[in-house]
Parts: structure tokens; C-alpha cells; sequence
């Protein structure tokens, strides 16, 4: 867009028109800069938080700050350096560690930002979701969807530490932040390691139950499925690699039922690459976060190379070029924001012609 000005500064007419403008509360479309750039000017950067600070200060965390009824989960936001100081880790995702000491229970609440989880280390925890208790091991995906009650509880003697990803950036874009603290926890108990969630909808691959336990109810607008545990995933990508003979494999969580995303906002894909070619370099509209879950890897973002190790976890904003390359097999978490561009109609997304350039 244009950024002329208008504004003649001898012209008292006009002086006297921008003033009453200005006082009516109106701004002229003419005189705005920045409004419409060639391109977003995107502020959040690409940026790693390496597992080795994130495991040390999350467990200080456990030994320093105990979980309270009417404290937060305990829980360390991945904060963007280019976001001026907000808990986000991109504009419009945010990712975190959270650390569930041995005996301990985070209380009962829920919110419409969607939440996931996607399990690093430790065992014996697990997650009540709406009433439906889901056990989380190293490797699952974990969906507590927008309003749906959660609390988690670790009757085990290991912590548990695990990746949080939500929606909060778009929620509170649109105004639309609700939250409350649910009724008293339950019991801090072992649980049964298959939820009922998944005794519906992951009985055999593509098989949906006729008539849900839901019966006729309109289905909901996130997965019914709340837990995609690590064997099955591992399992898909094992499968990809062998089917195509290439080196890199990535599969996508979705909502049994209908093929989409899991959640309206968010999506998950797991990605397996082994030591090969680096791969093609893309942009696309919409941000991500990267969480390593094991292996050795080199990320290039906006032609800065980040070397990823299991834990790590790495922002990547809209628009900026991407590739890796695998140093040893390598599993990446992603979650990005991609289902709502799409429902926009704004999702663009380029290879380039050739590499990034690496400085
Ligand atoms: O575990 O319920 O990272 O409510 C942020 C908000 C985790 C949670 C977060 C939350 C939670
Ligand atoms: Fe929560």
C-alpha cells in the first residue's frame, strides 16, 4: 500500500479536517503505514529451548514450588525473545514443559483454550479427562480439548515431565478466554492403561464405532479419541519408511471419525527422519513448535541452523524457511496452527527453489 501523505502542512482546511477526524474517533485510511505489507511482518523468531535447561529448571520447579489449589499447573511457558516479554512461544501457539512430581495431583479445571500433551519421561501418570481417566507413558499425545475437564495426577515415585501445547494466543486474539476450577480432585490412584476413549475409537485401524457412546448426540468438534499412544505411532512410521524407501517419514494425528485434525485449532504430526538428504527447504503461513523426542537432528529456520536433541524443543514462525537434516534417526513432535488457516482460506505454503543459505 501506498504511504503518501496527504497532508499538506499550509493547508489550514485540511489541518482543521484531520483534527475533527481524529476527534470523532476515525483515522483515514491514507495516511496508515504498515497496514497491508507485501508480506506479514512477523515478529516472533525462530528459537530453540534446549531439554538440558528446560528438565533443570522444571525440576527446581518441583523441589521449590509446591501445586496449591488455586496455583497454576506447574508449568514453564516457552516465552518467544521477539514477543516482548508474553508466555508465548509464537504468536499464536503456546508450548511448555510441566513437571508432575511423585504423589503429587494438579487440580480439576477447565478452559476453552485446547490443550495436548505430548509425554517425555516418566510413568504411572495419568489424566482425567472429562471423568475418563487416560494413563500418559514417554512417546503418547494426550488431547484435553477446549472446555473438556482435565486434572493429572502421578501416584508413582518418578516425576513426569511432558510438552504442553495450546491455543491461548488465538483464544485470547478472539476474546474468548473462559475458565473455572472444577469440583474437588479424585483419588490419586493407579489407573487402567487403556482410557474409554480409546475403547471406542482405537479398537482396530478404521474402525469407528456405528453409534458412539454418545449415541445420536451431535459429534463434538475435536477428536473423540483423547490418547495416541507411542507403539501405534512408532509403528505408522516404521510402516512409511518401508513403504517408500526414503528417509523421511511424518504422519498426521487425527479425529477418527472424520479424518480431521484433532482439534479445530491445532495440529499434531509425528515426523521420523533417518541420516540422509537434507530436506527441501518450505515456508508456510501459520507457526509451529518442534519437540524432539529422541535422536539428532539439524533444523535451518530463516537460515540459522539449530542442532536438536531429544527434549528440545524449537519455534518456528509463519513464514520463514525450514528444513532439516538427520545427524541419527531422529522423531519430531509438531504442533502447529495450521486447521485454522486453512478454515480461513490463508494457508500458503512454498518450496523453495533451491537450500537456504546457512549462516
Ligand atoms: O495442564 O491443564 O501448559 O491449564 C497451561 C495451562 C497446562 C494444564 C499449561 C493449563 C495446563
Ligand atoms: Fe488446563
Amino acid at each position: 500500500m501506498s504511504t503518501r501523505r496527504f497532508a499538506a502542512p499550509d493547508d489550514p482546511a485540511l489541518d482543521q479536517l484531520y483534527a475533527e477526524v481524529a476527534e470523532a474517533d476515525l483515522q483515514p485510511l491514507w495516511t496508515q503505514e504498515g497496514l497491508m505489507p507485501g508480506a506479514p511482518p512477523i515478529t516472533d523468531v525462530a528459537h530453540l529451548w534446549k531439554w538440558k535447561t528446560l528438565r533443570g529448571l522444571a525440576e527446581s520447579s518441583g523441589s521449590l514450588v509446591p501445586i496449591d489449589r488455586g496455583g497454576d499447573r506447574r508449568v514453564l511457558s516457552l516465552s518467544n525473545p521477539g514477543l516482548g516479554g508474553l508466555p508465548f512461544a509464537t504468536t499464536t501457539l503456546w508450548g511448555a514443559v510441566q513437571y508432575l512430581g511423585p504423589g503429587e495431583v494438579a487440580p480439576a479445571h477447565h478452559h476453552t483454550p485446547a490443550a495436548l500433551r505430548f509425554v517425555l519421561e516418566g510413568e504411572g501418570v495419568w489424566t482425567l479427562v472429562d471423568g475418563d481417566p487416560v494413563s500418559m507413558s514417554p512417546g503418547d499425545l494426550v488431547l484435553t480439548p477446549s472446555w473438556r475437564w482435565h486434572e493429572h495426577h502421578n501416584p508413582g515415585d518418578t516425576p513426569m515431565l511432558w510438552f504442553d501445547g495450546l491455543d491461548i494466543p488465538m483464544v485470547r486474539a478472539l476474546d474468548a478466554v473462559f475458565f473455572e476450577d472444577g469440583p474437588d480432585e479424585m483419588t490419586n490412584r493407579a489407573v487402567d492403561p487403556v482410557s474409554s476413549a480409546e475403547q471406542w475409537y482405537a479398537g482396530a485401524p478404521g474402525l469407528v464405532p456405528v453409534a458412539g457412546p454418545g449415541g445420536a448426540a451431535a459429534p463434538p468438534a475435536h477428536s473423540p479419541l483423547l490418547a495416541y499412544r507411542w507403539a501405534g505411532t512408532d509403528q505408522a512410521l516404521t510402516a512409511q519408511l518401508a513403504a517408500t524407501g526414503r528417509s523421511d517419514a511424518a504422519v498426521r494425528f487425527t479425529d477418527p471419525t472424520s479424518g480431521r485434525d484433532v482439534m479445530p485449532t491445532l495440529r499434531c504430526e509425528m515426523h521420523r527422519l533417518l541420516p540422509g538428504p537434507r530436506t527441501p527447504s518450505t515456508r508456510r503461513t501459520g507457526s509451529s513448535v518442534w519437540v524432539t523426542f529422541r535422536g539428532a537432528a539439524r533444523a535451518v529456520v530463516d537460515g540459522r541452523a539449530f542442532e536438536l536433541e531429544a527434549g528440545d524443543m524449537l519455534a518456528v514462525p509463519s513464514w520463514t524457511g525450514f528444513d532439516l537434516e538427520a545427524h541419527e534417526p531422529t522423531d519430531l513432535f509438531r504442533v502447529c496452527d495450521t486447521p485454522v488457516l486453512e478454515a480461513l482460506g490463508l494457508y500458503r505454503e512454498n518450496t523453495l527453489d533451491r537450500h537456504q543459505d546457512v549462516s
